[in-house]
């Protein structure tokens, strides 16, 4: 147990008037309000989370559409918090499918008991601080109402689906889905003349396995992608007793690397060093080889910040697609252009993505030379032409990293609010809180690695972090803390130098916000490396919580006096 000042509990909670309180509120049951929950319990601290969704697993709660799987190794994809739930754990996959992800996150709710904690299917309104009695209320559409002296948000960095405001949407005949809130209900694409919207890393997931099921699809591409071979495979005997075996030394190695993930080669020369041969047999290796995302990309040092670099591995691509693909007007098309370098959107891993445009019944229209003009009753009309479809998939994205906590009215009692606060862009202190909403915390905020890394590695480390905080404070017997203007200020300033010391903030994509009409361009993730970005974090705590301030607020809360009696 710990000395944190306790709050009167009501378990089981509470409709409308009648509050609830507990120590600790969590937002969202995806794998972070999970693993919160678990921390909390074990450390004494009671909670409540609320969740939106009808269970736990987040991303791969909602993300059922087909093709849906992790491109980081399955093994590097799971919790380090239990030996037992290692052990008993098996994947068949080296890159898990949704059914399975999700199938994990409810073992692990049934096997800890998490769901006891949480309330799902409702949705959180809005959050208040109130300064006097220094706690956030939590409201939710279904009435809820829970307060805390902490309140932590775990509601993922794309979990607000965003789907453009076509015209004529309400007069399609057909169906229509959203991948991020696909339907929980099997759906059928045989005999059915299939469009689907966008070829981000979901669109060049779900196109090669809807093209085999339906009769015919059409691909509305507004810029194409690079992609390399994810080269999936079923685990092999003994592959993961292997790897758990070192599990220790394996996190300890991790957490030491630059994206929290291991398992390719680490880039040991910049591209200047090899020949143009060397460097052609050197890339062929890494594209046979295949695997997560960074394994192209970090073929050599420079890949990332260098023009000349990055166009070489971006031509080497750009060659295999004239390979892969036969109709040398669709490969043209499938080519992402010079000024897009690799990796600055989120680079996809895929199976069959480029092959399957040499099916008989796929075809690729490009809408940035003939844009979408509007949804009709029976399908869609670009500029050019009307494509008559039975249903439209939007693989659309989502309004990444702030839309969700934007989403909830989040104030303080003296009149901050998060709204105002982001009016610039989404300002943080190490993506873990926010000046001027104290006791707020956020797992993957913006401003930390968060999208950049390895989020299994991520969670864990930021809810360790926040809740050694929360545990320092009630040692030292204070009750409040706040990241200062200045250390924010100095946060985002160093997170924009090393974005912009790089490639990555070129192209328009949601890591900059730039797939959402009117929303103000950031970079929004720190590229400073989950190595680098955890020893600073290590080092903040070490001096006394540097750029924080913690205090004692003495409140005038009932509360919280009674329950201290
Ligand atoms: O979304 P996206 P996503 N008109 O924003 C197009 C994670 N994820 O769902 O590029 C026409 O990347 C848009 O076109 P353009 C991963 O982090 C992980 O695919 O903006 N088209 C683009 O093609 C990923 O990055 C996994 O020109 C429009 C597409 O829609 C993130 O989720 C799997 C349009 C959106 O691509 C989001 O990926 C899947 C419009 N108005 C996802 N608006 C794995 O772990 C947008 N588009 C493997």
């Amino acid at each position: 147990m710990h000395a944190m000042p306790m709050t009167k509990t009501q378990l089981g909670g509470s409709r409308d008037s009648s509050p609830e309180f507990v120590d600790v509120l969590v937002v969202g049951m995806g794998f972070a309000g999970m693993y919160i929950l678990y921390c909390l319990r074990e450390r004494g601290l009671t909670a409540r989370a609320f969740e939106a969704g009808g269970d736990v697993g987040g991303t791969w709660y909602w993300n059922r559409y087909p093709g849906c799987r992790v491109d980081v190794d399955s093994v590097q994809y799971s919790y380090n918090f239990s030996e037992e739930l290692t052990r008993e754990w098996q994947w068949t996959e080296k890159f898990a499918s949704q059914p399975e992800l999700l199938r994990y996150a409810i073992h692990v709710a049934d096997r800890f008991d998490l769901r006891r904690d949480a309330k799902f299917d409702t949705r959180v309104i809005s959050a208040e601080f109130d300064e006097e009695t220094n706690f956030w209320t939590l409201r939710t559409d279904k009435g809820d109402v829970a307060s805390a002296p902490y309140c932590i948000m775990a509601i993922g960095s794309l979990s607000t689906p965003y789907k453009p405001p076509f015209l004529g949407i309400e007069d399609f005949r057909g169906e229509w889905y959203h991948t991020g809130a696909w339907p929980h209900e099997e759906v059928d694409f045989s005999g059915k003349r299939v469009g689907i919207i966008g070829t981000g890393s979901t669109g060049i997931q779900a196109i090669p396995v809807v093209a085999a099921e339906a009769e015919h699809l059409t691909v509305f591409q507004r810029t194409p992608q690079y992609t390399t071979p994810a080269r999936n495979r079923p685990m092999a005997p003994g592959e993961q007793r292997q790897f758990n075996a070192h599990r220790t030394e394996w996190h300890d190695e991790v957490r030491s690397t630059f994206s929290a993930m291991t398992g390719f080669p680490m880039p040991t020369r910049t591209i200047h060093e090899d020949t143009p041969e060397e460097r052609r047999t050197y890339l062929e290796k890494r594209w046979e080889e295949g695997g997560m995302p960074q394994a192209m990309l970090a073929a050599y040092k420079d890949v990332r910040v260098e023009v000349e670099a990055n166009t070489a591995v971006a031509d080497f691509v750009r060659d295999k697609i004239r390979d892969i693909v036969k109709d040398p007007d669709v490969a043209g098309r499938l080519c992402p252009p010079k000024d897009l370098p690799i990796g600055s959107k989120r680079p996809p891993i895929d199976t069959d993505y480029y092959e399957t445009f040499n099916r008989d019944n796929v075809a690729l229209v490009d809408i940035k030379r003939a844009p979408i003009e509007r949804v009709t009753a029976g399908g869609i009309k670009t500029a050019n032409a009307e494509y008559e479809l039975d249903a439209i998939i939007f693989a659309t994205g989502f309004d990444a990293m702030t839309g969700s906590l934007l989403a909830i009215d989040i104030r303080t009692s003296h009149g901050a609010s998060l709204k105002d606060a982001w009016s610039d862009g989404p300002d943080t202190y190490l993506g873990l809180m926010v000046a001027g909403l104290p006791n707020l915390f956020m797992i993957n905020g913006p401003g930390s690695p968060s999208v950049k890394a390895n989020m299994i590695i991520t969670i864990e480390h930021h809810a360790d972090w926040i809740l050694d905080l929360i545990d320092h404070l009630a040692a030292e017997d204070f009750n409040r803390v706040e990241a200062t203007e200045r250390a924010q200020t100095d946060w985002v300033e160093h997170a924009r130098e090393v974005a912009e010391a790089t490639l990555m903030p070129v192209a328009d994509s949601w890591y900059v916000g730039a797939n959402v009409p009117g929303k103000k361009r950031v970079y929004m993730p720190y590229f400073g490396g989950f190595d680098r970005y955890r020893k600073l974090c290590d080092e903040i705590a070490a001096d006394g919580y540097r750029g924080f301030v913690l205090s004692r607020a003495e409140t005038t809360d009932t509360a919280s006096s009674a329950a201290a009696e």
